[in-house]
């Protein structure tokens, strides 16, 4: 084991997990009264997801779960993030509860604490209910106030023993992706429209907090994962120092400040050149509930190049040059470990979260499986220790860090990427489901024993 020290730099109740959402591994999208999604209308469009691939069937977890989380206990993992599918809830998007849905959760739930795996649960990771959408979807204000029944629905029938939550992953991916460029469901290019659907998100989050709180175990730490990307400038000049503000009002305190501060940063409307959000009296009051803990999904930074007098923001791409000598995932992200420190010490000193979880991190690589009982991936191992450094680095900063989740479990239907995108610690062979541990996945198992033996 090569990293003996930085296993003891972390608290013995520290959380060590993987992560996974519904329809990245479940399947069985017919199942038990399952209603559709948004995604499942989406990968069906042609040419929205790699080689028109879809999460019908995904990595079958839904029939697997029992030895998916006998795998989990046998990695010695402490706690597992998984998300509730809300069209199994609620087929619709409204009304009576689906039982069926809600059992499998309910399963999950009695077999993770079966073998001492903590469970953290989100409540919404990206598959609205169709039915919502031809309503308007997250357009229409009034799925916010739908979100706030199946949250209680959920929390109901959960809240005892789940202790951890989130209400939503990524408001940035569900706004921006899905209604501002069009490269997510549902689909929509429209910058207004994602400004629109950001607000009502936030609204759905802030509603959700209230009815978890009303019907979850007292001790339950309630939060939200936002996928935070810190800007750096490739240059010093003035126009670029302006443009690295611009990128982070734009990929960061777009979420942060209604969370933390109650508004909305003051120049973002500006930014995109659209009308500011529908805000009503007491949004910015609910919006801002205080969290029990934020989660952080970190995965790369943006360095940003010169905009002579042009905005960057909303051309994510344009937005960001590579580090000629950098190293890349195969998603073409940068891997930067030193931005998670950074970002770290940032948010804690601007934004004084009581506690912050990384719900996300991982990386990507064309791992190759020899048919046998090895997958290599020494990268993706080199990338764990790195961040889990670079946490270490923040910890002993005094940023109350309570715990990590690598993304993911095992690999999974990356979005418009399909199965093209390996990001697991265990493999899994989509034609036979097979399921092989990678090395990334031994080196996590022992890097964990080693911090429990520590303690
Ligand atoms: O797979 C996604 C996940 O659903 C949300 N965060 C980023 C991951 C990798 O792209």
């Amino acid at each position: 084991m090569q990293h003996p020290h930085l296993a003891s730099l972390f608290p013995a109740d520290f959380l060590w997990g993987v992560s996974t959402s519904a329809y990245q591994i479940e399947g069985a999208v017919h199942e038990d009264g399952r209603g559709a999604s948004i995604w499942d209308q989406f990968a069906a469009t042609p040419g929205k997801v790699h080689q028109g691939q879809t999460g019908a069937v995904a990595c079958d977890h839904y029939h697997r779960m029992p030895e998916d989380v006998a795998l989990m206990a046998s990695l010695g993992l402490k706690a597992y993030r998984f998300s509730i599918a809300w069209p199994r809830i609620q087929p619709e998007g409204t009304g009576a509860a689906n039982s069926l849905g809600l059992d499998f959760y309910d399963r999950l739930v009695d077999a993770l604490l079966a073998h001492d795996i903590v469970p953290l649960a989100t409540l919404y990771h990206w598959d609205l209910p169709l039915a919502l959408h031809q309503q308007g979807g997250w357009l229409n204000r009034a799925t916010a106030n739908h979100f706030a029944e199946y949250a209680e629905i959920v929390g109901r029938r959960l809240g005892d023993r789940v202790p951890w939550w989130l209400t939503l992953n990524e408001p940035w991916c569900a706004a921006f992706l899905g209604y501002g460029n069009g490269l997510h469901a549902p689909g929509m290019h429209n910058t207004q429209a994602a400004f629109v659907a950001g607000h009502h998100l936030l609204l759905a989050h802030g509603h959700a907090m209230q009815r978890l709180r009303a019907t979850v175990r007292a001790d339950a730490q309630l939060g939200i994962a936002l996928n935070l990307n810190p800007a750096y400038p490739h240059d010093n000049s003035p126009e670029t120092l302006r443009a690295v503000q611009e990128v982070d009002r734009f990929n960061n305190g777009w979420f942060l400040d209604p969370i933390f501060r109650g508004h909305y940063p003051e120049q973002l409307s500006a930014d995109f050149k659209v009308a500011p959000p529908p805000i009503l009296d007491g949004d910015m009051e609910l919006i801002s509930t205080p969290i029990d803990y934020l989660g952080v999904n970190y995965y790369s930074r943006s360095l940003i190049p010169l905009h002579q007098g042009t905005s960057p923001v909303g051309t994510s791409s344009a937005t960001v040059v590579s580090d000629q000598d950098g190293h890349f995932t195969e998603m073409g992200w940068e891997i930067y470990p030193p931005g998670l420190t950074d970002l770290m010490v940032q948010l804690d000193r601007d934004y004084r979260p009581r506690k912050i979880v990384i719900t996300e991190n991982g990386a990507a690589f064309p791992d190759e499986w020899d048919g046998g009982d090895r997958v290599d991936d020494p990268r993706r191992s080199d990338y764990l220790a790195a961040h889990i450094q670079a946490m270490a680095t923040a910890l002993v900063q005094g940023v109350p860090l309570a715990g990590y989740f690598a993304w993911a479990l095992m690999d999974n239907f990356e979005w418009a990427e399909g199965f093209s995108k390996r990001f697991g610690l265990v493999y899994v062979d989509f034609p036979t489901q097979r399921r092989i541990i990678k090395a990334s996945g031994r080196w996590y198992a022992a890097f964990i024993q080693q911090q429990r033996a520590g303690h």
